[in-house]
């Protein structure tokens, strides 16, 4: 007993030990001389690349310019955003409403673009919700989040989203096995084995408008789904997922789900489960969530829970689910450009496992099995084998592919990219990081047509890039020139949050397509004014609704009494402007909320309830023209029960008189 303990004790030393990256040894400046050259974007001159960086625990997402590295934008997804009043506005708030509740937080670690034919088609971008399980649609006309939907079943969404060749699902997994919702989950932690359960969930995409909808979820045994990629070309119809934690550990994960020599990718057949999904066998399982839609029509979001969601069984449903032995604790799981090649890499392995499409249908037409884990048939490891790659480094994570047939590896403890070729597995090249890579990313790099070029980094524990600002320091990516045989770091560039998956496009056509402004004419919000004229303030009961306007430069109306203490103020406040780039702000005295930023064309609404008895002072936050200092106003606010009426405009000194004083 005490020499098991003992065992336990040391096996966790060694793994604490391999887990905490070593600094490179050139960590000095390997930089090469004409890496100016190669980053610089003169001043007025646009970047060739749009890179969309997860936020990690921002809860946002963040757009680059690459090969510059300049931060163009931070899209507000996940977590409340003062600057845009995200979650903040009565129209946003519906989007981060869940079942349990607004949450204003999460933690975003993947991001995806849509696809064509394999290619990113530049319509969409797609990020998961790890801690609260959501998938969110960002629409890449407007870098505006459009819709976020909750995943039933799932705890810790990390294996989320990736995406099919034509965007025909989102697949998310979860990370945590749990109870299924439709059961009493007030159940013995250490039920595990017989009560968690590991839920995928396929989401289809609308081909027009992107709507998303959970088409139907597999239920799996019970280990924690890590990452996946679809499979594309002659894999297209399978879904790969890396597992660990296949000991079903329910504590101290880090030695008790450490202890196999082997977990699994497993191998699902969607095209299958979709016969099954046709065919009536799966389960209606009664269930809560959230599905949250933002209207560019109506510049006003609507939050719908259902109830109700499809389950097949993997363990009836035999030919839906395949495991595939891979060493060891399995991160990534990625798919080569011809869709032929699935790359696991297991953070504690000494090499890198390749496994063969073709095989993998073979073996399981021979039932060239091991065995079965938990009602599923798990594959001879050799049989799915296409080969290994041999000492590549330690700590292998994360791969992506060029347009030359190689394959690019983050290896996270001894901080490095490691260069291979896809045919012959041999180690091409490697340069090291600064420091503990985790994902990386190639322009394309995911897709059936890689464009290359660059490659990204995204570092964990990145000491001593930039300059120290307290205890904690600035996250970092880095940016490699791979256009010749050997890669080359030609840039460090800070990010926000930690980052963890991004993906790279060339501009064009997302450019392109960038919306400029909304039109007045066609804005529906039902308390729009479409001029000053329509400008008004309206009682209903306790509630007062001021129909506002915004233009270059004043409120109207600007002066507005008639508030008492005990009132609900909703600003309505629609932005005239019809011009690109010409947001106005809002924001009042005391509000217990952040400001408005709204677009030319869009209508926004603060909520105010004023807390004290007087004058409060509101303007516009956003520095809009030369007199944007004057863009201001006065709201007059009297005890409850006073007698002054609602009087408001702009440019008249509204008629009302001065209030007698409160009897009270
Ligand atoms: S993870 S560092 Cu959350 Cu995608 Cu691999
Ligand atoms: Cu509008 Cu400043």
């Amino acid at each position: 007993m005490k020499n098991k303990k003992l065992t336990i004790a040391l096996a966790g030393l060694v793994l604490v030990a391999a887990l905490q990256s070593c600094r490179p040894k050139d960590s000095g400046n390997a930089v090469s001389g004409d890496a100016a050259q190669k980053t610089y974007v003169a001043p007025g001159k646009y970047d060739e690349i749009y890179n969309f960086v997860s936020g990690g625990f921002s809860g946002q997402m963040s757009c680059y310019g690459i090969p510059s590295g300049r931060l163009l934008r931070v899209i507000p997804v996940f977590s409340v955003d003062p600057e845009k009043g995200w979650g903040y506005s009565e129209e946003t708030k519906p989007m981060l409403n869940t079942s349990h509740g607004f949450v204003p937080w999460d933690d975003l670690h993947h991001v995806q673009l849509s696809k064509t034919n394999g290619e990113y088609d530049n319509r969409w971008i797609f990020a998961n919700a790890n801690n609260t399980p959501r998938v969110a649609r960002i629409d890449l006309t407007t870098f505006r989040t459009s819709e976020i939907i909750e995943l039933p079943n799932s705890g810790g969404n990390h294996s989320s989203p990736f995406i099919t060749e034509n965007t025909e699902y989102l697949v998310a997994g979860t990370r945590f096995s749990v109870p299924p919702d439709d059961v009493n989950g007030d159940v013995p932690i250490d039920s595990y084995k017989e009560n968690f359960k590991g839920t995928i969930s396929f989401i289809s995409v609308g081909k027009e408008d992107g709507k998303m909808d959970i088409a139907f979820q597999i239920q799996c045994p019970g280990v924690n789904f890590d990452l996946s990629r679809a499979g594309k070309g002659v894999s297209h119809g399978w879904f790969f997922f890396s597992c660990y934690n296949t000991e079903q550990a329910n504590t101290l994960l880090e030695v008790n789900a450490s202890q196999k020599d082997k977990d699994f990718v497993m191998a699902v057949n969607w095209k299958k489960a979709e016969e099954y999904l046709k065919a009536g066998k799966g389960r209606k399982q009664a269930v809560k969530y959230a599905h949250n839609t933002y209207s560019e029509k109506t510049h006003s979001a609507t939050s719908e829970i259902k109830t109700e969601v499809i389950v097949l069984d993997s363990k009836v449903l035999k030919d839906i689910c395949y495991f595939i032995p891979c060493p060891k604790s399995p991160h990534g799981c990625d798919v080569s450009p011809t869709g032929e090649y699935i790359v696991a890499s297991g953070k504690l392995a000494a090499v890198i496992p390749v496994f063969s499409f073709d095989k993998i249908l073979k073996a399981i037409a021979a039932k060239s099995y091991d065995g079965e884990f938990d009602g599923i048939p798990v594959i001879k490891y050799e049989s799915a084998l296409y080969g290994e790659v041999k000492k590549p480094g330690l700590g292998p994570l994360h791969t992506e592919f060029d347009d030359n047939g190689n394959a690019y590896t983050s290896m996270f403890v001894s901080s490095e990219v490691v260069k291979w070729s896809v045919k012959d597995l041999k180690v091409l090249d490697r340069q090291p990081t600064f420091y503990s890579i985790g994902h990386l990313c190639v322009v394309g790099g995911d897709t059936k047509k890689p464009f290359g070029k660059y490659l990204i980094a995204y570092n964990k524990i990145t000491k001593d890039r930039y300059l120290p600002t307290g205890p904690e320091l600035s996250q970092s990516a880095q940016l490699f020139d791979i256009s010749g045989d050997k890669m080359k770091l030609i840039l460090d560039f800070p990010t926000i949050g930690e980052p963890h998956y991004a993906q790279a496009v060339v501009a064009d056509v997302i450019k392109k397509n960038s919306v400029k402004m909304f039109k007045i004419e066609e804005n529906a919000h039902p308390y729009v004014a479409k001029g000053e004229k329509e400008t008004k303030v309206v009682r209903e009961g306790n509630k007062v609704h001021v129909y506002m306007t915004v233009i270059r430069s004043h409120l109207t109306p600007d002066n507005i009494e008639g508030i008492k203490m005990g009132d609900e103020v909703y600003f309505h406040v629609t932005n005239l402007e019809q011009d690109w780039d010409v947001p106005h702000g809002f924001a009042i005295k005391g509000a217990s909320n952040a400001e408005l930023l709204i677009m030319p064309g869009e209508t926004q609404t603060l909520k105010w309830i004023p807390k004290r008895v007087g004058i409060s002072p509101m303007y516009c936050t956003d520095f809009c023209s030369a007199l944007h200092q004057e863009m201001t106003g006065y709201v007059r606010v009297s005890p409850a029960g006073s007698n002054v009426p609602i009087s408001y405009g702009t440019g008249k000194t509204p008629a009302a008189p001065a209030a007698p004083a409160p009897s009270r």
